[in-house]
């Protein structure tokens, strides 16, 4: 080995390493991330370093929500779905799949047992289930069906999650009351996303995005890390957000499904999860960013409301055959994904659940000052 060589290595690599350190301070403060510091904290994730990365984010978190979190309860209401994204469990010709379609009465009682529960907003997921493409007319007609009906039952803010549909239903979505529309590009490398979501199209995705913002939806975004992705591409997808003017942003850990061609792949590490948080944080330190009961379980939240988020997402009632998504039975049934099951671990974070009020501020604050300036709009894609 060339010592000389190898001593410059690690001087220059403690010089920068001192830079970015400094910079993480400044961070907290509003300067932002460079990508190359942003790209060297995915690649080399030095602990030193990472302290600093997460500690900046949540005083990000702190100065922007204070010690509140914001709970979101999930009710996947139809696990068909017509495309074979190689990731998930859900996919068409996927046998081990658990498929159910929940009835409208069902629904309605879930969402309430939800709300006495003490979530802020239900998110209503479904796989592009075929029966919604059948018929052009009525086919949404049990989304549209479920979005007012939670609506009323509940008078909770809804997300509606249920994939591309067209511009037509979207209108009908908010008309019904739905005030969220997520659907997750994953990654805006496109040579990825076609090998992700497989046969599906990446402008039709993301304009689905656009035209959800331009009929006054707020809308999430999110991304999975661990599926072949580089750091390069997630600092991207970063820019890609800021330009749809995401309300929401996400990032999951790929877990890997029985069943998919992705069954072998090995499941993603959370600490990249965590720092990829913590980046969004720092990049958009006034936007919700989840922590995703369905990757980690229970047993992952703390981490992850370290790294920044201030939203738990996929609080599920037990007692009702619901499934999660990338984790479809992890805590479910014995009642720990819960309001209740999530209190302890909040608290050990010094963070408590916000009042359903507070959100419905939020969202109604954010819908006020939402920025539909079409020629970012039209640069979004
Ligand atoms: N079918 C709709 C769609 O695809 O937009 C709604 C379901 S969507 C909320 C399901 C999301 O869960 C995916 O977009 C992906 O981000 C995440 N997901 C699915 N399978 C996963 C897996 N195996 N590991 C991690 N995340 C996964
Ligand atoms: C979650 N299982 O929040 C849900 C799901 C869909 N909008 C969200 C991925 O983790
Ligand atoms: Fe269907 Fe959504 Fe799963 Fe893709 S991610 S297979 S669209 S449920």
């Amino acid at each position: 080995m060339n010592n000389d060589h190898s001593t410059r290595g690690i001087r220059a690599y403690r010089q920068d390493g001192r830079g970015l350190a400094a910079g993480l301070e400044k961070a907290a403060d509003s300067t932002g991330l460079s990508r190359a510091a942003m790209i060297r904290l995915l690649d080399s994730p030095a602990p030193s370093l990472l302290e600093k990365l997460f500690a900046a984010a949540r005083r990000r978190r702190e100065r922007h929500f204070g010690n509140r979190v914001f709970l979101y309860g999930f009710l996947y209401i139809s696990t068909y779905c017509r495309n074979r994204c190689s990731f998930c469990l859900y996919r068409k010709t996927n046998t081990r799949a658990i498929r159910y379609r929940k009835s409208p009465a069902e629904i309605a009682e879930s969402a309430r047992q939800l709300a006495r529960s003490g979530v802020h907003l239900i998110d209503l997921t479904a796989g592009e289930d075929p029966c919604f493409y059948t018929d052009k007319e009525n086919g949404f007609a049990p989304v549209i069906d479920a979005v007012r009906s939670v609506r009323a039952e509940t008078n909770l803010p809804v997300m509606a999650s249920v994939g591309v549909v067209p511009d037509a239903i979207l209108d009908k979505l908010a008309a019904a009351g739905a005030d969220w529309y997520a659907c997750y590009q994953e990654t805006h490398n496109r040579q990825l996303f076609d090998q992700l979501r497989v046969g599906q199209r990446f402008e039709a995705r993301c304009r689905s995005k656009v035209a959800a913002k331009a009929r006054g939806l707020l809308v999430e975004e999110g991304l999975l890390c661990g599926v072949g992705e580089t750091s390069r591409d997630l600092v991207h997808s970063l820019d890609a957000m800021s330009r749809l003017g995401a309300d929401q942003v996400r990032v999951m850990s790929f877990v890997p499904q029985a069943g998919t061609p992705m069954k072998d792949v090995p499941p993603a590490s959370s600490l990249r999860e965590c720092i990829a948080i913590a980046l969004m944080r720092i990049a958009f330190p006034g936007l919700l960013i989840p922590a995703s009961l369905d990757v980690g379980g229970l047993a992952g939240l703390k981490l992850r409301l370290e790294a920044g988020a201030n939203v738990v997402t996929s609080l599920i009632p037990p007692g009702r055959g619901l499934a999660g998504v990338a984790q479809s039975g992890l805590d479910i049934e014995d009642g720990r994904r819960s309001v209740e099951g999530i209190a302890p671990i909040l608290r050990t974070c010094g963070l408590q659940p916000a009042t359903a009020d507070q959100y419905r501020r939020w969202v109604a604050e954010r819908k006020r000052s939402a920025c539909f300036h079409d020629q970012r709009l039209a640069q979004a894609c």
